[in-house]
């Protein structure tokens, strides 16, 4: 390692690769040195760094190592949830919310956030045997995944939302602390969301006393008592169109229970404790009822009291580009004992109370990761030096992360509206004008933020350049857990076809309520002058809107779906930018508040309109799309 004539790599560029495995010292090849040698090492390395002909490159390698980036308590950096919480929230729930949060932000930071890490490293692995030949499919899950249901039990994630002790707040408390939870999680917010969705099942079923076991395990404080639950909805024909992708069928047993017998192609979080799940009853003739009204819904444990699965085998895991830290399955049922929990043939109505529960956690999901991304990038902009300046002092990466942090406000405050309202309608204090909005938010915000985090965590992950995309910075995991929110709990046109499912359910009437909401919040903001532009880009995006909806009410269905999906943004932007009015006209506002609005309100709100207009639901153009697609390919002429 001395430095010698022939050992100077620097300078010999060319045969780098084979004279610098020559030049390392003993320990850096493995090689254990005495203490002695020890002392010779560290002479020699003193006398290297003072080598006058150490090339610039490398003396400057000395001071080059990147600050990493860090947050505090995530609670208390979080400007708008903590304006927010002071808006709303009636100041005695506020205080003992308040102090809970800032607790449990410690937490995270100091416990969690180092569990979740760990999760990642070790992801479950699948044992399909044991030593002596036994099938047992075990899903071995690490010590960190084992501890995060304890402290979801302990920090009452689920059961927060159930015992109400802050009334119509308990719901948005929750959700607040899922909020926070969700980037520390290691994936521990999946099985979570689908807990919360078998709870609200049981529950809206009146908890019946079959099942009362059930929920009081889902919805526990204690870690020793506290159930997770599946959602196995997707099969092997796909997992968008269940009504005819479910091939599993039940058949009844004298007992009255059920054995159930299918493939289930996706199970996520297949380490669960329970789940529900979709199936076809076979009849006096062995015959099975095909389409939606032939599926009904089932609850079933995973394994029996000693622990043996409950005639289910696991063909394997599933091998993601995400969440990897979370066991997803291919199961196979070979007779699962299970209980019939919905009247027959209204298991997809059924279900969907699960559905809208776990898509609310999507969006939880999506809100978090932004906020995660950016708090990280606002703190790497503080400490990292480029072209003679902190980042945070050149304009235009500052541009780029206050655009990241309006996107993140808009989509925050459509959670919290959407967990406001499910707080009223579980503390029977909703209207039914609240209903209604609810059940069209809830896939308008998880259709838009779902994609709004894809892209927000991608333009973040660019603001680190190089190191956002080393894997040991933890970015890329971020990056890769965000991706499936566009996707798992509905795709995005599969989410902007419930939206008009939800117009077509209601006879038109969400859009009734969702105009007049939007209207009364606009009037209630109207005294702040500075606010004026983007309430009159907002009132500007309704009236098209109403002219959108006039014009396709005379086109018929295909042109709404075509327009489904412009459709659903349109909704997404115009209500966000209203909360973001509404939120910015508080006698307490800052300005940044009110910069927001405005930036939120210039951007495009109206997309539906605009392709109206560029006749892009017109049939030509629909023969245009396919023509698009398969120019140059063989499938092209049969096609056209
Ligand atoms: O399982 C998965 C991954 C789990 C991971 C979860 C973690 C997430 C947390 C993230 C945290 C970070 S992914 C698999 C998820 N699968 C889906 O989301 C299914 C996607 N497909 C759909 O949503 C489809 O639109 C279906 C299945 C709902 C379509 O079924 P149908 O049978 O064709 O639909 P119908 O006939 O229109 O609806 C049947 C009934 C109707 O009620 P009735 O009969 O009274 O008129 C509908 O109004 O169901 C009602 N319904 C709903 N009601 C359908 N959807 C809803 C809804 N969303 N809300 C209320």
């Amino acid at each position: 390692w001395r430095s010698s004539a022939a050992c100077k790599p620097w300078q010999l560029g060319r045969f780098l690769p084979c004279i610098w495995e020559r030049c390392q010292p003993p320990s850096c090849k493995g090689i254990n040195t005495t203490v002695g040698q020890g002392q010779q090492v560290r002479a020699q390395e003193k006398q290297v760094s003072e080598d006058l002909e150490m090339p610039l490159a490398r003396r400057e390698m000395e001071t080059l190592f990147q600050e990493q980036p860090e947050t505090g308590n995530q609670y208390l950096e979080d400007a708008l949830l903590r304006s927010y919480l002071k808006t709303h929230l009636p100041p005695k729930v506020l205080e003992e919310v308040n102090q809970d949060l800032e607790r449990f932000g410690n937490r995270l930071l100091t416990k969690i956030k180092p569990l979740g890490w760990e999760c990642e490293l070790n992801p479950p692995v699948f044992q399909q045997y044991d030593a002596w030949g036994r099938r047992v499919d075990q899903i071995v899950t690490c010590s960190a995944w084992r501890r995060m249901k304890e402290i979801a039990a302990e920090e009452g994630l689920i059961a927060e939302a159930y015992e109400r002790r802050y009334s119509n707040w308990s719901r948005l408390h929750q959700a607040v602390k899922l909020y926070l939870f969700s980037s520390s999680s290691g994936g521990f917010s999946c099985p979570l969301a689908m807990t919360d969705g078998a709870a609200k099942v049981i529950e809206s079923l009146g908890i019946p006393v079959s099942l009362k076991n059930a929920f009081d395990h889902l919805t526990s404080r204690d870690p020793k008592k506290f159930w997770t639950s599946g959602q196995w909805m997707t099969e092997r024909k796909g997992g968008s169109d269940v009504a005819n992708g479910t091939e599993t069928v039940a058949r009844k047993q004298p007992d009255g229970t059920y054995r159930l017998y299918g493939f289930k192609w996706f199970t996520s979080a297949a380490d669960s404790d329970v789940t529900l799940t979709l199936a076809r009853v076979v009849d006096a003739e062995g015959q099975w009822p095909q389409g939606s009204s032939g599926l009904s819904l089932f609850f079933l444990k995973v394994r029996d009291e000693e622990g043996k699965l409950n005639s289910i085998q696991v063909q394997r895991l599933k091998d993601k580009l995400g969440t990897r830290q979370m066991a997803t399955a291919e199961l196979w049922l070979h007779g699962a004992k299970a209980e019939l929990i919905s009247a027959e043939g209204r298991g997809v109505a059924s279900i969907s109370n699960m559905l809208n529960i776990t898509r609310i956690h999507n969006v939880i999901g999506a809100v978090a990761s932004m906020r995660r991304m950016i708090s990280l990038s606002r703190d790497y902009a503080r400490r990292r030096v480029a072209f003679g300046k902190l980042l945070k002092d050149h304009a235009l990466h500052m541009q780029t992360i206050a655009r990241m942090e309006v996107q993140t406000r808009g989509a925050f405050l459509l959670l919290m509206e959407i967990v406001r309202l499910l707080g009223l309608v579980e503390t029977n204090m909703a209207s039914e004008q609240d209903q209604l909005l609810l059940r069209l938010l809830i896939p308008v915000a998880k259709l838009y933020t779902g994609k709004q985090a894809s892209a927000v965590v991608v333009e973040a992950m660019e603001s680190f350049g190089g190191q956002g995309y080393m894997e040991d910075t933890g970015l890329p995991v971020i990056v890769r857990d965000t991706l499936v929110l566009s996707i798992w709990e509905g795709t995005t046109n599969i989410l902007s076809l419930d939206v008009l499912r939800s117009l077509t359910k209601s006879q038109g009437q969400v859009m009734g309520v969702f105009l007049s909401t939007v209207q009364k919040k606009l009037e209630l903001a109207s005294s702040t002058a500075k606010l004026e532009p983007a309430m009159e880009r907002i009132r500007g995006a309704i009236r098209s809107l109403v002219q959108f909806t006039q014009a396709a009410g005379s086109k018929g269905a295909a042109t709404m779906e075509l327009a489904a999906r412009d459709f659903s943004y349109t909704l997404a932007r115009i209500y966000a930018g209203t909360l973001l009015i509404e939120h910015a006209a508080r006698p307490d506002a800052s300005s940044t508040d009110i910069s927001a609005a405005r930036r939120w309100c210039n951007q495009e709100l109206c997309p539906v309109a605009t392709e109206l207009e560029n006749s892009s639901y017109e049939a030509e153009e629909v023969l245009m799309d396919s023509a698009l697609v398969y120019e140059g390919s063989p499938a092209g002429g049969s096609r056209l």
